[in-house]
């Protein structure tokens, strides 16, 4: 059996190229040995609908090197994240990849494993649960994709100006996961161990929730090269990089 491979926060972006580099080698490599890969979420640096496969050569040249991987017996799953929840059934069509919801359980082995995305862990932040709450609900969604391509794109880059100015005056724990939400969810799940993206603080959290041991599994971002981690089909982490 082939491993598990994980990874989020690559933000890929046609001016990013040393990381664009990084993933397109990833996949004809490490991706292509795996039994599966999880994208756990802001695969790019924002997608404002999937027509940009249509006006963006680069977010079509990602869709197309996700396709080869899956076309090569590679399953690809993605979840959301906070820059790429416009993500839809066209681009997972073309890219053959399954959306996940988030949170999702998944069976790896003897093991189950819980996937997010983690900015639903950052319950601190009100100022962001509040603007997830409104751009995750369908009727604005509905909005946003009915206006013309041009116009989203200068809005995503005004949301991101102004997010960026807001995160300059937060303070660091604010932006990082509530440790109450944390063990809400292992409660809620059963206590399984969980895998999540989005802090960009990398690391392997034991937890005691209950009585029961819990490990939280945190990815890195992609600065200068691949970041994953794989799991074999027995569950057990092999390594990360
Ligand atoms: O992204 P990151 O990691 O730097 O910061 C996040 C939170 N910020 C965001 C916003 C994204 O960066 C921008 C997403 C744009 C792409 C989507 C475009 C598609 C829709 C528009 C196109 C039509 O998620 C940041 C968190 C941080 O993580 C840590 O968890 O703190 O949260 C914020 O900064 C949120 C601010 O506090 C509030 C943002 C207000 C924006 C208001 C715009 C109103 C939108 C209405 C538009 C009609
Ligand atoms: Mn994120």
């Amino acid at each position: 059996m082939r491993p598990s491979l994980f990874i989020s926060d690559l933000h890929l972006h046609q001016t990013r190229p040393e990381i664009s580099a990084a993933f397109f080698h990833f996949l004809s490599n490490e991706a292509a040995q795996a039994g599966a890969l999880y994208i756990l979420g802001d695969l790019f640096e924002f997608w404002v609908g999937d027509d940009q496969l249509d006006r963006d050569r680069f977010s079509r040249k990602v869709c197309d090197a996700i396709r080869i991987l899956s076309d090569r017996g590679v399953n690809v799953f993605f979840t959301h994240g906070n820059r790429d929840f416009l993500i839809g059934e066209r681009f997972a069509t073309e890219a053959k990849l399954t959306i996940l919801t988030d949170p999702t359980q998944i069976r790896l082995g003897e093991n189950s494993l819980l996937l997010l995305h983690g900015d639903t862990l950052c319950t601190d932040d009100l100022a962001y649960q509040q603007f997830r709450r409104q751009t995750r609900d369908p009727a604005w969604q509905a909005g946003i994709l009915a206006k013309p391509y041009d116009e989203r794109v200068a809005l995503a880059a005004s949301i991101r100006e102004r997010s960026d100015t807001e995160k300059a005056t937060k303070a660091a724990d604010i932006m990082d996961v509530s440790l109450a939400t944390v063990e809400q969810v292992f409660r809620t799940n059963g206590y399984i161990d969980m895998i999540h993206g989005h802090t960009h603080r990398p690391a392997t959290h034991v937890h005691m929730v209950d009585g029961h041991q819990c490990t939280r599994l945190v990815l890195s971002d992609w600065q200068t090269q691949a970041e994953f981690v794989n799991i074999d089909d027995l569950g057990r982490r092999q390594s990360r990089t």
